[in-house]
């Protein structure tokens, strides 16, 4: 089987490629690609760069290009709900574009003609990611997850994306892959490691954090990879 596992950042799927070593890098699309053999299977690692239109791009070409049959996003968010705390583990149930908005038409937020607002993620592989929880003793919760092209470091806006979505989380990525995979059939799952609170220290915190939340999150991909590959 052909499995993609994508991050934004650089700093999302380092610890992916000193855990498999050995990979081939080919580049495609102004992007670099890391094919790795892993038991009967080909893991396609990559990193998009931040935004909806960059992981548009990636998880597209994953699949398209590279033929992989199933995403796992792996990476980091801000917290909205208030429980979760830095490093703490959260996949999504479901994705909404929080800056999509034609609300003037009396559609709601999010809302896109033809699609909806929430895109769902697999749930066979979110029941995976609960037995690998289980497995290795550890907490994940799961939750709605938010996206847009925004650093969210304000509590007013965090209210807003809290009480408009329900999410639970907010990144700059999952809704947009949630797309691409639903589009194109495609299982995913979008994990993220908390950084920040999305609160006015966000960007401080996310410096500070965001290597140690990235390597949790790619630690548990890691292992879900385990279950995953045939
Ligand atoms: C986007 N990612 C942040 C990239 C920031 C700075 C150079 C995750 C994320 C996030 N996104 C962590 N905390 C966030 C927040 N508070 N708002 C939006 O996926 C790049």
């Amino acid at each position: 089987m052909k499995i993609a596992i994508m991050g934004a950042m650089v700093e999302e799927i380092e610890p992916l490629l000193e855990n498999f070593k050995d990979y081939e890098e080919i580049v495609y699309g102004k992007n670099r690609y890391y094919k790795v053999l892993y038991k009967n299977s080909e893991l396609y690692i990559a990193y998009s760069k931040i935004g909806k239109v960059n992981a548009t791009l990636t998880a597209s070409t994953l699949i398209q290009h590279f033929g992989c049959e199933k995403l796992l996003f792996s990476g980091v968010a801000g917290a909205i709900d208030s429980s979760l705390k830095i490093g703490d583990l959260i996949y999504a149930s479901s994705l909404a574009q929080h800056d999509l908005d034609i609300t003037i038409f009396g559609h709601p937020h999010g809302y896109v003609p033809e699609g909806g607002v929430f895109t769902n993620s697999s749930k066979e592989l979110n029941n995976i990611a609960k037995e690998v929880a289980i497995d290795l003793k550890i907490t994940i919760k799961e939750g709605i997850v938010a996206t847009g092209d925004q650093f969210i470091a304000s509590n007013e806006k965090k209210e807003w994306i809290a009480k408009t979505f329900n999410a639970s989380a907010i990144e700059m990525e999952g809704a947009a892959v949630g797309v691409v995979c639903d589009a194109l059939n495609t299982p995913f799952f979008i994990l993220r490691a908390i950084s920040d609170a999305a609160d006015m220290d966000a960007s401080f915190s996310f410096d500070e954090f965001l290597k140690s939340s990235a390597k949790v999150s790619a630690g548990f991909v890691i292992s879900m990879v385990n279950k995953v590959a045939k």
